[in-house]
C-alpha cells in the first residue's frame, strides 16, 4: 500500500490543553505518527512517499474560506507580535462571541479574532502549526491524486488530523481539513460521487458541516453519541443534509462502552448508505480513537477488531483513500492503525 508521509508533522507540536479547568498535555503529539510509521515498516509490504511537487494554497480555498486561510498562516506572527514572551506559549482562546454578539466585525485584538476562529481550548496552536497542517494537506491530496489514477487505495499518514476543521473554523485538534480535501481532489479528478466515511470515535463536524448541503459527497459518521462526547454540538442522527445535500449526511452516535459486534453493525449500516448513494470512491477518515484503552473517549473495540474493520471496509469495493484522524493510546497505536490497512489489503488484493 502506498503510504503518504512528511516530516514536518512534527513542527506542529502543541503543549497543553485546557481541559476541565486545567492546561494538560496535549494528547496530539508527534510519537503518534512516528509510532504507526515504524510498525508499518516493521510489517513490510509498504511503499513510503512524500507528497508530490505543485500543491498550493488555491487548492485548499476549494474547502476553506480564504481569510480563515490567512487567519491560520499569520496566527503564529501576530501572537508573538502581542507580547514577546508568547513566543515560548501558545495560543489558545480566551473569549468567545455569545449569541447575539457581533461576527461579521473582525476584531483588531489577536485574542478576540482567535474566538471567531476556534471552537474550543483543547487545539494549541504554534509556531510550526501552518506548516504541519500544509504538509499534511499535501499529503491528503496527494494520497487523492495516487487514488485517483488508479491505485486501489493509499494511506495519508499525517497530522495535525483534520476532520473538527470546517471551512473557516479549528478545534479538535484540526486546523484544515484533509478529509474533505482527498474527497475533493477525487471530484475534481473526475468520480461523479464521493463518501466520507469517518471512523473516529468523534463526529466529524468539520467535514458534515463542509459537504451539508452538497449532494455530491456522501458524509457518513460512526461515533460516541454528542449528548455525552466531544464535539457536542453535532453529530446526532437527524441531520441529513441541508438543500441538495438533503439525504447525503448519515450519523450513527452510539452509546459511550459500545464494542466491535454494535459498532460493526452501524459501519454495515454506513457503508450500505455509501453504497445506495452510488459513491464512486471512497475517503476513510482513520481515527483508532475506538479502542478500548484510548484515554480521550469511550468505546472499546481491541487490536483484532480492526482488522475486522478494515475487511468491512474492503468489501465496498471502493477505490479508497485512508486519512489519519485521531488515536491516542499511543502504545498501541500503530497495531491498530496497520491492522485496519491490512485487513483492508487482504479483502481488497
Ligand atoms: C481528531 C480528534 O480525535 N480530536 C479529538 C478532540 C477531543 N478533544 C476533547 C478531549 C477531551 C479530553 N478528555 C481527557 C480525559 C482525560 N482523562
Ligand atoms: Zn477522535
Amino acid at each position: 500500500m502506498q503510504i503518504i508521509c512528511n516530516e514536518q508533522h512534527a513542527l506542529h507540536r502543541g503543549r497543553m490543553e485546557m481541559f476541565r479547568g486545567e492546561l494538560v498535555p496535549s494528547f496530539e503529539k508527534p510519537e503518534r505518527v512516528e509510532l504507526v510509521l515504524a510498525e508499518l515498516r516493521r510489517r513490510g509490504c509498504h511503499a513510503l512517499a512524500g507528497p508530490d511537487a505543485g500543491f498550493d494554497q488555491a487548492l485548499l480555498r476549494a474547502i476553506h474560506a480564504p481569510h480563515y486561510l490567512e487567519f491560520l498562516a499569520g496566527a503564529w506572527d501576530a501572537w508573538v507580535a502581542l507580547d514577546p514572551a508568547n513566543a515560548t506559549r501558545d495560543v489558545l482562546p480566551s473569549y468567545w462571541p455569545a449569541p447575539g454578539m457581533r461576527r461579521d466585525v473582525m476584531p483588531l485584538s489577536f485574542p478576540a479574532r482567535v474566538g471567531l476562529y476556534a471552537f474550543d481550548a483543547g487545539s494549541p496552536l504554534m509556531a510550526g502549526t501552518w506548516e504541519a497542517a500544509r504538509h499534511g494537506a499535501a499529503c491528503a491530496w496527494t494520497a487523492a491524486r495516487r487514488v485517483a489514477a488508479g491505485e486501489r487505495t493509499a494511506f495519508a499518514l499525517t497530522r495535525p488530523p483534520g476532520h473538527h476543521a470546517g471551512a473557516d473554523f479549528y478545534g479538535g485538534y484540526c486546523f484544515l481539513n484533509n478529509a474533505a480535501l482527498a474527497a475533493q481532489t477525487l471530484r475534481d479528478a473526475g468520480a461523479a460521487r464521493v463518501a466520507v466515511l469517518d471512523v473516529d470515535y468523534h463526529h466529524g463536524n468539520g467535514t458534515q458541516a463542509i459537504f451539508y448541503a452538497r449532494s455530491d459527497v456522501h458524509v457518513a459518521s460512526l461515533h460516541g453519541n454528542p449528548l455525552t462526547d466531544y464535539p457536542y454540538y453535532l453529530g446526532h442522527a437527524d441531520e441529513r443534509g441541508e438543500g441538495a445535500g438533503l439525504g447525503f449526511n448519515h450519523n450513527l452516535p452510539l452509546a459511550r462502552g459500545t464494542a466491535f459486534e454494535a459498532w460493526r453493525a452501524a459501519l454495515r449500516e454506513a457503508l450500505a448508505g455509501i453504497a445506495a448513494a452510488r459513491a464512486e470512491a471512497l475517503v476513510v477518515s482513520l481515527g483508532v480513537d475506538t479502542f478500548e484503552a484510548d484515554p480521550v473517549a469511550g468505546f472499546s473495540l481491541v487490536a483484532e477488531d480492526f482488522l475486522r474493520a478494515g475487511e468491512e471496509i474492503a468489501a465496498a469495493g471502493l477505490p479508497t483513500v485512508f486519512v489519519f484522524e485521531g488515536g491516542y493510546a499511543v502504545a498501541q497505536l500503530g497495531v491498530n492503525v496497520a491492522n485496519v490497512l491490512d485487513g483492508f489489503a487482504q479483502i481488497a488484493a
